[in-house]
């Protein structure tokens, strides 16, 4: 059965692959399913019949038969458990890898995701000069641990896993602040991501949505 998921008609990052239906795109891939995408405005993610899919009114949603998923990791971590190729078999391996799923989420993105709220909606006001290099300290401490970890390993434990999926897709959002590059390894991490061809054919078909290209033009 092909599912269908949900992602922006007008993405804000206009094709840059930040919207988090990118990191359900790039599970499909890795895993080799194919999918069906439906576009929604942003009038019409908040419509009842929208709602029905996703009680906070966003994208992404995911629908298989009578399954109905929302959250980027839920849909991811769905896709991981039902296909080959995102979670180790050994079970304490694959406790590990879900545990940086959960770490990606809950413990990564929320700074990076305080620093995208400051600049959208207090970068007028009097406080923000003092307030966005707080937030942005506080990022930095989480990267710092989590180069640590990483050292020089290619993933966070073992092979490529949805672990790394998510950490990858959560830290690309911080490209444009330029503070990955504050730490070469994590920098070298999310180039190893986007270097994988299921994340490219990912990138070139919501790439696609924006421009109605292919991402080399
Ligand atoms: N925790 C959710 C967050 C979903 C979310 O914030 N989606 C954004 C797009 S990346 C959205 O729909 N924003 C529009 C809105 O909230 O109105 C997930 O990981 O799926």
């Amino acid at each position: 059965m092909t599912p269908t998921i949900t992602a922006f008609e007008r993405s804000p990052d206009r094709g840059q692959g930040l919207a988090r239906d990118m990191r359900v795109r790039w599970a499909l891939e890795e895993v080799g399913q194919t999918y069906a995408v439906r576009l929604v405005s942003f009038a019409a993610m908040k419509e009842p019949a929208h709602r029905a899919l996703h009680p906070f009114g966003q994208i992404p949603t995911y629908e298989e038969g009578d399954l109905v998923l929302f959250e980027s990791g839920a849909i991811v971590f769905h896709l991981a458990q039902h296909h080959a190729g995102l979670l180790p078999d050994d079970a304490n391996a694959r406790a590990r890898a879900i545990t940086w799923m959960f770490a990606a989420v809950n413990t990564v993105e929320p700074p990076i995701l305080d620093l995208q709220t400051v600049k959208l909606l207090e970068g007028d006001k009097s406080w923000y000069p003092q307030r966005r290099p707080l937030v942005e300290d506080r990022i930095r401490v989480r990267l710092a641990e989590l180069s640590a970890r990483l050292g020089d390993a290619d993933w966070l434990d073992g092979a490529f896993s949805a672990g790394d999926l998510m950490m990858v897709a959560v830290l690309l959002r911080l490209k444009p602040s330029g503070l990955l590059n504050e730490y070469p390894r994590l920098s070298a991490y999310v180039a190893r991501g986007e270097a994988r061809p299921a994340y490219q054919r990912a990138f070139a078909a919501q790439w696609a949505v924006f421009t109605g290209k292919s991402p080399t033009g």
